[in-house]
């Protein structure tokens, strides 16, 4: 890679706190990032505002056959599970990029672990990049450094090569070098390899995230027979003492962090975070059940619409040791973004461009982040470093749906369940380059992060019912964003979560009297939802209701997605859940 990259220099990493204080010296001398004096050891970057998101568009995986990649789309249909590249064209995309691009820098060697080291569920990875900021937050999102290197005896690790690249033309911010109009991401499942060039932002360039935690890992996952998931995995512990955990997939920026760390509003219980962003999935002999690790050692959430009010375990978590990307600056030293208690009288807002704020416009961009180590997090679960992972009892799909989709329902088998996480749909969030609010499909919260054939991934999923003796989770699916007339959240979301919790925890212990049957599944039988002590009129009859005109065009709506993208790779048994659906439908 340095013959390649011909960097000035090269520094591999050792994972020290001394090394981390040259690397933070560093930056703050470039002017990538500057101080937080208000806090302990925090810190604010400022990316070029054409690197503020993950670039899907242009982010691809490499296969010598298209179809081990994406599905088959009908005639003139544009896919949008995925996009492939050959291995031909993925090497002229390095060539026609990366020579010299390291020129004058230097090049940080990273070696990590995705997950606690040395346990059995952990992978491995070592990332170069010339990207400091980089380093910086690898040491915080994964197990960075010496003990790493040292595990290394083989060839079996995921080769990551990062450059920031360079654009010198006229809108280039010498601080935060990037080449947005060359941006590149590349996978080779084969090589266990990914490639990524132009973009210093989150899912771009911490590549043991979504390239390699995701993309590579459900590639690994499906030779190897277990799962990589876009999930969160939290411990819930009800008035009972019987402790479960659950994880939960929903889209980017739906709402994962958020529930990972709720602090709940129901007296008694008691939810620990395992992880907020993703989950690897494994059946464990031993409990018979699935078992989800968090690969990852820290936290990179959303800024916006974190506070004291909604989320108090992140605000306990985020104010020390942390590096905060494209949020607000006060004249006091702090951060502000939208959502977040008022700074104080008198003191000014620096808005994310590093312009005055004067109350119009945001203040922080819609995607800013705060990249926190995991270990603050106040309710941290006790075993969210057990190198056996914790054993799942159910898992939850949801997405935003302001019309016709209930608060909860669950599936009524595991077939339907996988069926239900293929046809999950939510509204465009700001952590993509996705325009406005329109309604996307989003299979399993992994449309942009799949590393192989969805219609492989189905099955994938299905196959999990042949393990020996395997107790699977049971499969829910919520929506906290559904809206009244009045445009407004029927639901107040957050820690009231917990009632929907409480209600799968209830029906996980087998009570069939708190569920009826509707034609999209099982839903909170009228008085079964514990409402105690809830603020304000919630029209619960709303929220659960399950309108039929609205899931006949949904259900019609499925099928052509399914047909229009996957018309040769849908498992028989999803398309048969679509047509029971439909019938159920009918009968209602
Ligand atoms: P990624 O890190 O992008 O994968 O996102 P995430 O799924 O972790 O989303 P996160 O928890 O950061 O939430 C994103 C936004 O949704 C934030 O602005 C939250 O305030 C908001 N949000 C989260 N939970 C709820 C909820 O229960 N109700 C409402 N109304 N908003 C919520
Ligand atoms: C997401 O978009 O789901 C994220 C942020 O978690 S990023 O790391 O940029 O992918
Ligand atoms: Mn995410």
């Amino acid at each position: 890679m340095a013959k390649l990259c011909s960097p000035a220099d090269i520094h591999v990493c050792d994972g020290s706190e001394r090394e981390n204080r040259m690397i933070i010296e560093t930056l703050h001398a470039k002017g990538t990032i500057m101080p937080l004096p208000k806090y302990n050891n925090c810190w604010l970057a400022r990316t070029d505002p054409r690197d503020v998101a993950r670039v899907e568009s242009k982010t691809f995986i490499s296969t010598d056959k298209r179809r081990d990649t994406i599905p088959t789309t009908r005639e003139g249909v544009k896919g949008q599970l995925g996009n492939w590249m050959s291995p031909h064209d993925m090497d002229n995309a390095i060539a026609e990029r990366f020579p010299s691009c390291m020129k004058n820098r230097t090049m940080y060697v990273i070696p990590f672990s995705m997950g606690p080291v040395g346990s059995p569920m952990s992978k491995i990875g070592i990332q170069v990049t010339d990207s400091p900021y980089v380093v910086a937050s690898m040491r915080i999102m994964t197990r960075m450094g010496e003990d790493v290197l040292n595990k290394i005896d083989s060839e079996d690790f995921v080769k990551a090569l990062h450059s920031v690249g360079n654009d010198s033309g006229p809108k280039a911010v010498p601080q935060w070098p990037c080449d947005p109009d060359r941006t590149i991401i590349l996978h080779k499942p084969a090589k266990n390899e990914i490639v990524s060039y132009g973009s210093g932002y989150g899912g771009n360039s911490l590549l043991g995230k979504k390239c390699f935690a995701l993309r590579i890992g459900s590639t690994i996952a499906k030779r190897e027979g277990w799962l990589a998931e876009h999930m969160l995995i939290l411990g819930i512990t009800p008035p009972n003492g019987t402790k479960r955990y659950i994880a939960a997939a929903f889209p980017s920026a739906c709402g994962k962090t958020n529930l990972a760390m709720m602090l709940p509003a129901l007296e008694g219980y008691k939810v620990e975070c395992v992880g907020d962003d993703i989950a690897w999935i494994k059946y464990n002999p031993r409990t018979r059940m699935l078992h989800a690790i968090n690969p990852e050692k820290g936290f990179f959430g959303v800024a916006p619409g974190t506070s004291a009010k909604t989320n108090p375990n992140a605000m306990a978590t985020i104010f020390e040791n942390t590096l905060f990307t494209n949020v607000a600056a006060t004249s006091d030293g702090g951060v502000f973004w939208e959502g977040m208690e008022e700074p104080e009288e008198g003191v000014t807002v620096t808005d994310w461009l590093g312009n005055k704020w004067n109350g119009e416009g945001n203040a922080a961009h819609p995607n800013s982040r705060f990249c926190s180590p995991a270990g603050q997090c106040p309710i941290i679960d006790p075993r969210w470093e057990d190198p056996e992972g914790v054993p799942l009892s159910a898992i939850l799909f949801g997405g935003r749906r302001p019309k016709g989709v209930p608060l909860v329902y669950e599936a009524f088998s595991w077939d339907h369940g996988v069926f239900i996480g293929s046809a999950m749909r939510s509204e465009a969030t700001a952590a993509a380059e996705h325009k406005g609010k329109v309604v996307m499909h989003d299979p399993f919260a992994m449309r942009p992060f799949f590393g192989y054939n969805f219609g492989d991934y189905l099955q994938h999923w299905l196959d999990m019912q042949k393990l020996p003796g395997v107790q699977l989770p049971r499969i829910f699916h919520v929506n906290w964003f559904r809206k009244g007339q009045d445009g407004k959240f029927l639901w107040p979301g957050f820690g009231d979560n917990i009632r929907v919790l409480d209600w799968v925890l209830r029906r996980i212990d087998g009570d069939d009297s708190i569920a009826k049957e509707t034609p999209v599944g099982m839903t909170p039988s009228s008085g079964a939802l514990n409402l105690e002590g809830l603020q304000g009129n919630i029209d619960l009859d709303e929220l659960l209701s399950v309108p039929k005109d609205f899931w006949i065009n949904e259900s019609k709506e499925i099928g052509k997605y399914y047909d229009e993208q996957l018309p040769e790779d849908l498992p028989d048994a999803i398309g048969q859940q679509l047509e029971a659906l439909k019938s159920r439908l009918e009968r209602d």
